[in-house]
């Protein structure tokens, strides 16, 4: 596909069945600030490769999409920022034809994690239901009832409204199983005392899962929720309290839209003088261990017989 360009590494990995896992590039460009958001992106995917996976970092260039993107491509991305496109699935057609540069948000980078022939993505955090305004509903959450993708992460934040964003996951189909716990992770912190709808306890218990649901061609997907490990969760209390401080910031200051997300991030980290920046990186690489862990089981287990 002349608008699909998988790396020559990701390309060869899944000819041979051998574990490829896909990163979003959003993270990068709005999730965290320059150079840390570089840093980040790198040692990500030192952790996967670490563990004998190949990482497939997505994100677009001048209308394609690359699945696997190189050091200067990264570089380019990360220094960019804010200024870069924020892409989700409503505008990946126009980004394409227009043949503009963008970051891909999970809703994106699942549609072409996908494509390539890839069923885990690691991130951070999933999109949710807005705290601020309810019918501010993050299109990852639409995209995971529709895309067969295991997106492994640590949740949602707390400036999203958890309740109303695991109904609204519920609705869609989507399973959403907790890694070691029967709580729905907060990101920041392991708990937020709202259940998951089903847990599992290791890594290959994880990829029998996924297994199954891509067997059974349910064509919806799943939520691997993986609790920030104890000692790497940020202090809640503060980060609890930059969170009311932001939302109420960003309903005062009007922001809407895809803006939302990305001016909480700052804010929160602004208000915490980094400290939700630093538990940030740490559980996104924890996040990725947890994904590298699982997709080497499911490359163990091969492709599912429909
Ligand atoms: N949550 C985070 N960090 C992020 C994002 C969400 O903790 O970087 C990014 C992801 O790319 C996610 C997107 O897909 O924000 C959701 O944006 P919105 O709320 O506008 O749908
Ligand atoms: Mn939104």
């Amino acid at each position: 596909m002349a608008w699909l360009k998988l790396s020559p590494e990701v390309e060869q990995a899944l000819k041979n069945a051998r574990p490829v896992v896909a990163l979003e590039s959003t993270i990068i460009s709005h999730g965290m600030p320059y150079p840390q958001n570089l840093k980040t992106a790198q040692e990500v995917e030192a952790v996967l490769r670490g563990k004998g996976v190949v990482p497939a970092t997505i994100g677009i260039l001048k209308g394609v999409v690359h699945v696997g993107m190189d050091a200067e491509q990264l570089e380019a991305l990360a220094r960019r920022g804010l200024a870069c496109r924020k892409v989700s699935r409503r505008d990946i057609a126009q980004v394409l034809a227009q043949k503009q540069d963008g970051a891909t948000t999970v809703s994106a980078t699942m549609i072409f994690a996908h494509q390539a022939g890839i069923s885990i993505f690691v991130t951070g955090g999933i999109g949710g239901v807005h705290r601020g305004d309810a019918s501010d509903v993050s299109a990852d959450l639409t995209e995971l009832g529709r895309t067969p993708m295991c997106v492994v992460c640590a949740g949602a934040k707390s400036i999203l409204d958890l309740p109303r964003t695991l109904e609204f996951l519920e609705t869609q189909g989507v399973c959403v199983c907790g890694y070691g716990t029967d709580d729905f992770p907060a990101f920041f912190t392991p708990t937020s005392g709202l259940p998951t709808s089903c847990r599992v306890d290791s890594p290959s218990q994880a990829a029998e899962l996924l297994q199954k649901q891509l067997q059974v061609q349910l064509n919806s997907g799943m939520v691997l929720a993986v609790p920030v490990p104890e000692h790497l969760s940020a202090e809640g209390k503060a980060v609890e309290e930059a969170t009311r401080t932001a939302v109420e910031e960003s309903v005062k200051q009007n922001i809407k839209g895809n803006e939302v997300t990305p001016f909480l991030l700052k804010r929160i980290n602004e208000l915490t003088q980094g400290e939700s920046l630093r538990a940030n990186i740490a559980l996104v690489k924890h996040n990725a261990e947890v994904g590298a862990l699982m997709a080497v089981e499911l490359a163990k287990l091969g492709r599912p017989k429909l």
